[in-house]
């Protein structure tokens, strides 16, 4: 790591850890914002550079580095300005402690969000409810832990979520809490809806306007569960708040490597060639739910109405936010 022009070199910890973000080994919004702030950590904690100037320029392309990664959780880059805001101080030294305190403390900040907001989604759930869940989500389990906690029993039917398959996730998950699970082909969720006393569902995103940026098929499940009646409740820390929607940006919606949806072999087998370029397969990794279809949002502060969480996102971000690992 030099103080020249040359790039600063990244710690084997942020390589890795972007790596897994980009591949999925370490995925949702929450799980992706921690390891983020811990890579930064260790970025911080390994420096050697020899000026404040230097260690600054380092963490700004670790930051940058894990950034690039995924583009639809806002988890991420709030993590990263989380960490390189509280990063202060006119010495080498006092950089990379406060760097490392900043990491450490939106890690223990979120696990506290998660916990108080499980408890307040926990209050949505009566006793002998049937939760109907889609893809995995930690915010919304953390609900169903609290509300397991509260001494309800809980049913789960359980959206397999394809193209990658996070319902199994979520399944193993409510297992472990013994809860009974049902799990259903994202296509049979209509039709299971009739069984089911709520839908609760994660975010990656919210927009100023209260819209839901979740995994592809949130809105889908959320247009069918208002026309049977069924409550649907977002939970979500106030992490997944996007402060670029209050300037009036759109949440960019990441678009993942097709053969996740049609492997070659498939593809073969529908047109005898690996490579028909006029069979489009598309595999948009999240959509977005308007407001009017969600009932509540539940986050650390309390569950908020979806077109009231500007007021949050204002008292949170100010006006708006910068990317401070832009040089
Ligand atoms: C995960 C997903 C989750 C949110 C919330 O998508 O859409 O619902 O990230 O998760 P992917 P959490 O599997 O593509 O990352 O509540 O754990 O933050």
């Amino acid at each position: 790591m030099t103080d020249g022009d040359a790039e600063p070199a990244l710690h084997e910890a942020v390589v890795e850890t972007a790596e897994n973000i980009a591949t999925m080994e370490t995925r949702g919004a929450a799980t992706i914002a921690d390891a983020a702030a811990a890579a930064l950590a260790d970025q911080a904690a390994a420096s050697d550079a020899e000026s404040p100037a230097a260690f600054r320029a380092e963490l700004r392309a670790a930051a940058r580095e894990l950034h690039d990664t995924r583009p639809t959780a806002v988890s991420l880059p709030n993590a990263l300005r989380f960490v390189l805001q509280g990063t202060e101080g006119d010495t080498v030294a006092d950089l990379r402690s406060s760097a490392i305190t900043a990491a450490e403390s939106f890690r223990e900040d979120l696990d506290r969000a998660q916990d108080r907001l499980g408890r307040v989604g926990a209050n949505r759930l009566q006793d002998g409810d049937v939760v109907m869940t889609h893809c995995h989500s930690t915010d919304a389990l953390a609900c169903i832990e609290a509300a397991l906690e509260q001494g309800k029993e809980l049913e789960a039917i359980v959206k397999e979520t394809r193209p990658r398959k996070q319902g199994h996730i979520t399944a193993r998950q409510l297992r472990e809490w013994e809860v009974p699970v049902t799990l259903i082909v994202d296509n049979a969720a209509r039709r299971y809806l009739d069984d089911a006393d709520h839908v609760l569902v994660g975010a990656d995103s919210i927009a100023a306007d209260g819209s839901v940026i979740n995994k592809i098929g949130t809105s889908g499940l959320a247009v069918n569960a208002r026309d049977r009646g069924t409550p649907i409740t977002v939970a979500a820390q106030t992490l997944k708040l996007h402060p670029d929607t209050l300037t009036g940006h759109t949440v960019e919606i990441e678009d993942r490597d097709v053969r996740e949806v049609l492997s070659v072999e498939e593809q073969r087998e529908i047109t005898g060639d690996d490579a028909d370029e006029e069979l489009v397969v598309e595999n948009p990794a999240f959509d977005v739910t308007p407001p009017r279809y969600v009932d509540a949002i539940v986050t650390e502060h309390g569950q908020f109405p979806p077109e009231s969480i500007v007021t949050l996102m204002r008292e949170l971000y100010g006006a708006g936010v910068d990317d401070p690992w832009d040089d």
